[in-house]
């Protein structure tokens, strides 16, 4: 496989996790994190911690790359939902961006209307700030790409069409959105399909792009369903630097699959699930290296963390040989 996991198990598990009562006393679960360097360089994970009430809540942790992470005791602080009238059930699966020297955090939004696209600024991630919903309609796995191109905004987003017979509503197309102000979004096209049949039939964006001197590469997930239950696997595509509308690339295997007995077994069985990503600094012209190495941060079962690595050359080269 493209993405080779490391060798000592899930990088976090329920256990890691400290009890901050009476809202989290001995969670359920941790996975989905937003992932990013802090200035000094350390890393933060932006976890997505379940209590046994199945609520939702935000914990930070630190210094988590290969060798394992400290969870703060503390849960992050929500404010602004109230501006979406109504109850909000969840805010879950955090994608942090740093675009034009501020903190961005797309998440899901569970409301009873159905799913919605959530864009919060933050300064420190001790508080997240509800900045704008991308649009009144169902949709998740909303990504900010880290500068304007072309002058706009750029997000992706999977618009959820399509309704299994079991389980929430899902899609099968991640499109292109714009924005001239991060607060009104207008959809492009489309710009990855799931493909019937095969290992990514329903599709979703996994942790922002990066830049690199190939193209914007994207690690999404792919879902199979033709198989009875489903499958959950990331994959990468490879987008064009000045029109990132445009596919050069996308890996036609899965890149990274459910294996290990902790991404096979847990409260959803079956589930690699890539949300943050981490790198060593970029160079002067904003892209990464080819020999810098990829950590693909994801959540493994909708139960613990898992972390895996590629260099950029190697995937750079999956999504090549994968065409479009
Ligand atoms: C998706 C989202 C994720 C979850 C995944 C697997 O639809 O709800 O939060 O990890 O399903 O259950």
């Amino acid at each position: 496989m493209v993405l080779r996991r490391r060798q000592d198990g899930p990088l976090l598990t329920r256990e890691d996790i400290p009890d901050v009562p009476p809202l989290l006393v001995d969670p359920t679960s941790v996975f989905n994190p937003g992932a990013c360097r802090l200035k000094d360089g350390r890393p933060m994970l932006l976890l997505r911690v379940q209590s046994r009430g199945r609520h939702t809540f935000f914990m930070r942790a630190f210094g988590c790359d290969q060798s394992g992470c400290e969870v703060e005791r503390q849960i992050v602080e929500i404010a602004g939902l109230e501006k979406l009238g109504g109850p909000v059930h969840h805010v879950y699966d955090p994608r942090i961006t740093r675009l034009e020297g501020h903190w961005y955090v797309v998440c899901a939004i569970d409301l009873d209307r159905g799913s919605r696209v959530g864009i919060f600024t933050t300064d420190d991630f001790t508080k997240l700030e509800l900045l704008a919903v991308t649009g009144n309609r169902d949709a998740r796995n909303g990504v900010l790409f880290p500068e304007k191109v072309g002058g706009k905004y750029l997000l992706l987003e999977r618009p959820n069409t399509v309704k299994p017979a079991v389980g929430t509503a899902s899609g099968d197309v991640i499109e292109l959105r714009a924005s001239d102000d991060l607060l009104h979004w207008a959809t492009v096209g489309p710009l990855l399909s799931g493909r019937w049949h095969y290992w990514d039939e329903l599709v979703g964006a996994g942790p922002p792009p990066v830049k690199t001197s190939d193209g914007w590469l994207l690690v999404y997930h792919g879902v199979a369903t033709h198989l009875g239950g489903a499958i959950y696997q990331a994959g990468a595509a490879l987008l064009d630097l000045a029109d990132p509308g445009k596919v050069l690339g996308r890996t036609r295997d899965n890149i990274l699959e459910p294996r290990e007995p902790w991404e096979l077994m847990g409260q959803v069985p079956n589930v690699v699930f890539p949300t943050g990503l981490l790198t060593s600094p970029p160079r002067e012209d904003g892209t990464l290296s080819p020999e810098s190495q990829v950590l693909v941060v994801y959540g493994a079962a909708d139960t613990c963390v898992g972390i895996a690595s590629a260099t950029v050359t190697d995937l750079v080269a999956a999504c090549r040989e994968g065409g479009v």
